[in-house]
C-alpha cells in the first residue's frame, strides 16, 4: 500500500532499512562464524545476489512481493536486484551479547501472557454458571447437565439380566416417591413405537443383547425426565430410578455430563444360575425377544464384559450400595430400603 504522505514514504522506507541492515547484520554474524561451512557462505551469498523466482504453472512465474516493492536504495544494502554487482562488503561483527538481548523479551512476553491466562481462568473458576447454557455447551466448551443435582436426585440402579431390578424399583417407588425409568422399557416402547427412526436398530440390538448406541438411549431418559418435572410442577424435589442404565462407561460419562449427575448406585448382586432360572420361568409368558437361552447367555456376557466395570467405577468412587438379590423379594425390598435411608436419610 502506498505511503499517504512524502513524510510517511521517507519514514517507512527509512524503517525497512533499518530491519533490513539489522537482519542483513544478524545474518553475515552468523555466516562468518567458523562452524559455518564456506559451502553454505557461497549458496547464501549467491542467493542474496539473485532475483527469486516463484513458478507458478508453466510458463508462469511472479516476482516475490517484497522484490516488487522495494526502493532502490533498499534493494542496494540487500543486492536482491540487478544481478551484476558484487554483494557489499560484510559489515563488522555484532557485539557478542546480541542473540541474548533478543532472547530475554520473548521470554517475557511468555511470562505475561501465560500469567494473564492462569488469572483469567482462577477468575472463570469463582464466576457463577451462565444460567442460559444449554447441554451443548459454550463454544464447544464442557457441557452444562440439564438438572441440577440440587434439586434432581438420580439413582442408577444396576445388577445382571434378572437380578430384579425392576421389581425392587416398583418397591421402591412405594417409599420414596420416585420415579422409575427402566431403560430397558422405553427402548423397548420406542422400538413400538409407529415411524421411530430407531425401531429396527434397537430391535436388532435387544435381540443380541447388546447395548444399544447410547445417543439415543440418554434422549430417551432425559425426554422422560423432562415429560415427568413438567407434569409435577408443584414439586420442589425430583426423584428419579434409573433402571437397567448405564450399562457402558461412555453412557455413565455421558448422562452425567449433559442430563444430571447421578447421587449413588444400587447394585443387585445375584448368581447366573439364578437369574437363568428367573428369566426362563418369566420367558414363558413376558413375549419378551430376549427371554430365549441363546439371548440370556449373550447378556450375561455383556453384563460381566462392559456393565460391570460401570459397577466398579463406581464403587471406587464409594458410590455403590450393593445388595444382595438372591432372596425373596420382599427380603431384597427390606435390605434395600435400610441401606438407602443409612446412605441418605430419610430426605434426600
Ligand atoms: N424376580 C425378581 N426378583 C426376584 C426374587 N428376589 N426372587 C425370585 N424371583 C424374582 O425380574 C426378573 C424375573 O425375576 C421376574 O419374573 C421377577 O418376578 C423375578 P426383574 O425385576 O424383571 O429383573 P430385571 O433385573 O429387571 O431383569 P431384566 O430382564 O429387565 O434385566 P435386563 O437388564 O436384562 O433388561 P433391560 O430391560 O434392562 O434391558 C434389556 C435390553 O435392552 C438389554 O439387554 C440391551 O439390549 C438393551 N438396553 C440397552 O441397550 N441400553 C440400556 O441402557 C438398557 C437396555
Ligand atoms: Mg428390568
Amino acid at each position: 500500500m502506498a505511503a499517504a504522505t512524502p513524510v510517511a514514504a521517507a519514514a517507512a522506507a527509512s524503517g525497512r532499512q533499518a530491519w533490513r541492515q539489522l537482519l542483513m547484520r544478524n545474518t553475515t554474524s552468523i555466516l562468518q562464524r567458523p562452524q559455518v561451512q564456506p559451502n553454505l557462505r557461497r549458496a547464501a551469498s549467491s542467493l542474496s545476489s539473485k532475483p527469486t523466482r516463484i513458478p507458478l504453472r508453466a510458463g508462469v512465474s511472479f516476482q516475490s512481493v517484497s522484490q516488487r516493492q522495494q526502493p532502490p536504495s533498499y534493494s542496494r544494502s540487500y543486492s536482491s536486484q540487478g544481478g551484476s554487482s558484487p554483494p557489499p562488503p560484510p559489515p563488522p561483527p555484532p557485539p557478542r551479547n546480541t542473540n541474548q538481548i533478543k532472547f530475554w523479551p520473548f521470554v517475557i512476553v511468555i511470562a505475561c501472557g501465560s500469567s494473564g491466562y492462569i488469572l483469567l481462568v482462577n477468575r472463570r473458576k469463582d464466576m457463577p454458571p451462565n444460567p442460559k447454557q444449554t447441554t451443548s455447551g459454550p463454544a464447544g466448551g464442557k457441557p452444562t447437565p440439564t438438572f441440577s443435582p440440587s434439586n434432581v436426585t438420580v439413582i442408577f440402579v444396576l445388577g445382571g439380566p434378572g437380578a430384579g431390578k425392576g421389581t425392587q424399583c416398583a418397591n421402591l417407588v412405594k417409599d420414596f416417591s420416585f420415579t422409575h425409568l427402566s431403560a430397558g422399557d422405553l427402548l423397548r416402547a420406542e422400538q413400538d413405537r409407529p415411524g421411530s427412526q430407531y425401531g429396527q436398530l434397537i430391535k436388532d440390538y435387544i435381540k443380541n443383547g447388546e447395548i444399544v448406541p447410547m445417543e439415543v438411549t440418554v434422549a430417551l431418559l432425559e425426554n422422560a425426565m423432562s415429560d415427568s418435572i413438567k407434569a409435577h410442577p408443584e414439586a420442589k424435589k425430583h426423584r428419579f430410578l434409573v433402571d437397567g442404565f448405564p450399562r457402558k462407561m461412555d453412557q455413565a460419562y455421558k448422562f452425567e455430563e449433559v442430563v444430571c449427575p447421578a447421587k449413588l448406585v444400587l447394585f443387585y448382586d445375584c448368581p447366573e444360575h439364578v437369574m437363568e432360572g428367573r428369566l426362563m420361568e418369566r420367558g414363558k409368558t413376558s413375549g419378551r425377544a430376549d427371554d430365549n437361552a441363546e439371548s440370556i447367555r449373550k447378556r450375561f456376557r455383556v453384563f460381566v464384559e462392559t456393565s460391570m466395570p460401570v459397577v466398579k467405577h463406581y464403587e471406587a468412587e464409594g458410590k455403590v450400595i450393593k445388595v444382595d438379590a438372591t432372596p425373596l423379594p420382599d427380603e431384597v425390598h427390606k435390605m434395600t430400603k435400610t441401606k438407602l435411608v443409612e446412605m441418605l436419610g430419610e430426605d434426600f
